[in-house]
C-alpha cells in the first residue's frame, strides 16, 4: 500500500494530465437575494475527478496546483467554462487565486468575453483573502485593472484570512463575501453574532455589496437577513450542483429558492 506522501507526488504528476485530459468538471452554486429572495448569480466552483482516487478536494489540489505552477492555466480553464455558462443569463463568479490575478490575466478574460461577444460585467472575479498576497498594492493595481474591463471583482472567505481589515481597505472590491466560519456562528452567541453584524456593516460603508457564504439553517438566514446582508449562498438553498440543474430552475422560471433547496 502507498503512503500518503507518494500519493501526493502521484497526484501533483496526475494533475496536470488531469487538466488536459477532461477530469476536471464544474459544478454551479447559486446566489440568493436578500431583498427579493430570487437567485440573483452562481458560483462555479472546479472539481476534480482523479481515475484512481476518485474526487480529490480542492484543499488538496488548489495547494498543488499553486506548487506546479498550474494554476494559470487552471484559471484560463475555469474562464473557458465560464464562458459556456453563460447561457443560464445569470451573472457567474469564478475563484481566482491572487497568485494568478494580474493584468495579463485580466487581459486574456477580456479577449476571451470579447472574442464570445459576451458582457465582462456578467462575471465576477472572486479573489480569496485566505492566502496573502505577495503584494496588496499589486494585486488592488489588478483589481482597478479588471474594473476598467468591466468586470466585477469579489473578495472571498472575508474574516477568515490574514489580513482581513488591510485588505478590505486596500482592495477596491465591489462585492465582499463574509466566510462561512463567521456565519455559521452567528446562532451560537452573542459575541459571534457581533462580530458578523459588524462586518456586514464595515464591508458596506466601503460600498461593496455582502454575500455571507455557508448559510446552512433556517436560523444562520434569519440572523442574517435582519442583519443587513445583500445576499445569501449556502447549503440552505442550493448546494453546488451540475449546469443542468440550475438551468432547469432558471429556466422554469422558479428560481424560488426553496425549490432548490428540493435537489441538493
Ligand atoms: O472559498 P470558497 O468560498 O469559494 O469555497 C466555497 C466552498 O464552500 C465550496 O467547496 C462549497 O462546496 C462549500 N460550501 C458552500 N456552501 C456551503 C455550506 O453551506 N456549508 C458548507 N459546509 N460548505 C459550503
Ligand atoms: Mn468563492
Amino acid at each position: 500500500m502507498q503512503n500518503t506522501k507518494a500519493v501526493d507526488i502521484d497526484l501533483a504528476k496526475d494533475l496536470r494530465r488531469g487538466l488536459r485530459h477532461g477530469e476536471f468538471s464544474v459544478v454551479l452554486q447559486p446566489k440568493i437575494s436578500l431583498i427579493n429572495h430570487q437567485v440573483v448569480g452562481a458560483e462555479i466552483l472546479s472539481r476534480w475527478h482523479h481515475p484512481h482516487y476518485g474526487r480529490v478536494t480542492p484543499k488538496v489540489w488548489v495547494v498543488m496546483a499553486e506548487s506546479q505552477g498550474l494554476m494559470r492555466e487552471l484559471t484560463e480553464w475555469l474562464v473557458r467554462q465560464a464562458l459556456q455558462c453563460m447561457f443560464l443569463q445569470v451573472p457567474l463568479s469564478i475563484n481566482v487565486c491572487p497568485s494568478v490575478f494580474d493584468r495579463d490575466l485580466v487581459d486574456f478574460i477580456a479577449k476571451e468575453f470579447h472574442k464570445e461577444s459576451i458582457a465582462p460585467s456578467l462575471l465576477e472575479l472572486e479573489i480569496t483573502e485566505s492566502v496573502k498576497p505577495r503584494n496588496i498594492r499589486d494585486l488592488a493595481d489588478a483589481v482597478r485593472y479588471a474594473q476598467t474591463h468591466g468586470f466585477q471583482v469579489a473578495l472571498d472567505d472575508f474574516g477568515a484570512g490574514f489580513c482581513t481589515l488591510s485588505s478590505l481597505l486596500e482592495l477596491p472590491v465591489n462585492v465582499v463575501k463574509i466566510d462561512q466560519s463567521i456565519v455559521q456562528k452567528v446562532t451560537q452567541d452573542n459575541s459571534s453574532a457581533l462580530i458578523c453584524h459588524t462586518l456586514i456593516s464595515l464591508a458596506q460603508e466601503t460600498g461593496a455589496k455582502v454575500v455571507c457564504e455557508g448559510v446552512e439553517t433556517e436560523e444562520q438566514y434569519h440572523r442574517i437577513l435582519h442583519m443587513g446582508a445583500d445576499m445569501v449562498q449556502g447549503f440552505l438553498f442550493g448546494r453546488p450542483m451540475p449546469i443542468d440543474t440550475v438551468a432547469f430552475y432558471l429556466k422554469g422560471g422558479s428560481s424560488n429558492p426553496r425549490n432548490l433547496r428540493e435537489c441538493n
